[in-house]
């Protein structure tokens, strides 16, 4: 057994983690869930995530949920695989925006997609302001690429990368050029391919 043990269901947001694990090239074990029947509300997997959600991740004894927590976690904690921007570098503050970005404004924007709401939201209300500034801001923010923090892929391309992917796929974010060229870009990368040739192996169970 290694050190690094996922809790995840295939596919789902676990799929970003496995994803984030492959990128960053340490040894991990997983530990499948299946949400049809309900594993991930059982009372062993509640102690680990009272959310009865995936992903969670072990690390030695350390228990971390939430998508952009692990990876925001296992970039800073493996920092020789070169997917952080440390404390200390100016520009921490803007790869720091980005991860957060994700699950405050970019997931939002899909959900209600999704969903749309029964009332017109108030923009002021929401968070995530509104769904075409979300997307125009994203859209600004890979076009010049190839990263979102310029030459270095870090954990907030994982984060962003994958959700923009995601929505995309079930056509809750549109197919703009910037984002098609960055969906390409991530493609290409090695450990983003194991990653989907795992879920797909690993769905297919
Ligand atoms: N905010 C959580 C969301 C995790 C989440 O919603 N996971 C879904 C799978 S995509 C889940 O576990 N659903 C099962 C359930 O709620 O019963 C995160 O970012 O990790």
């Amino acid at each position: 057994m290694t050190d690094l043990m996922l809790y995840h269901a295939s596919p789902s947001r676990s799929s970003v983690t496995l994803w984030m694990l492959e990128e960053l090239g340490q040894p991990y074990d997983l530990k499948l869930l299946s949400l049809e029947k309900g594993e991930n509300r059982q009372p062993d997997y509640l102690a680990i995530n009272p959310m009865g959600k995936v992903p969670a991740l072990r690390h030695k004894e350390t228990i971390i949920t939430e998508v952009a927590a692990i990876c925001t976690y296992l970039a800073d904690e493996f920092p020789q695989a070169g997917l952080n921007v440390p404390i200390g570098t100016p520009q921490r503050g803007v790869y720091l925006k980005w991860l957060f970005f994700g699950p405050g404004c970019l997931e939002p924007a899909a959900i209600d997609r999704a969903a749309p709401r029964k009332e017109e939201p108030r923009r002021a209300m929401l968070g995530y302001g509104d769904y075409d500034t979300t997307m125009n801001v994203i859209a600004q923010a890979v076009a010049k690429g190839p990263w979102l923090m310029g030459e270095q892929f870090t954990a907030a391309d994982v984060v962003i990368g994958a959700n923009l992917r995601w929505g995309m796929t079930f056509k809750l974010f549109p197919e703009r050029p910037e984002f098609t060229a960055y969906a390409a870009r991530i493609a290409t990368r090695p450990a983003a391919q194991r990653a989907d040739a795992k879920d797909k192996a690993l769905a297919s169970r």
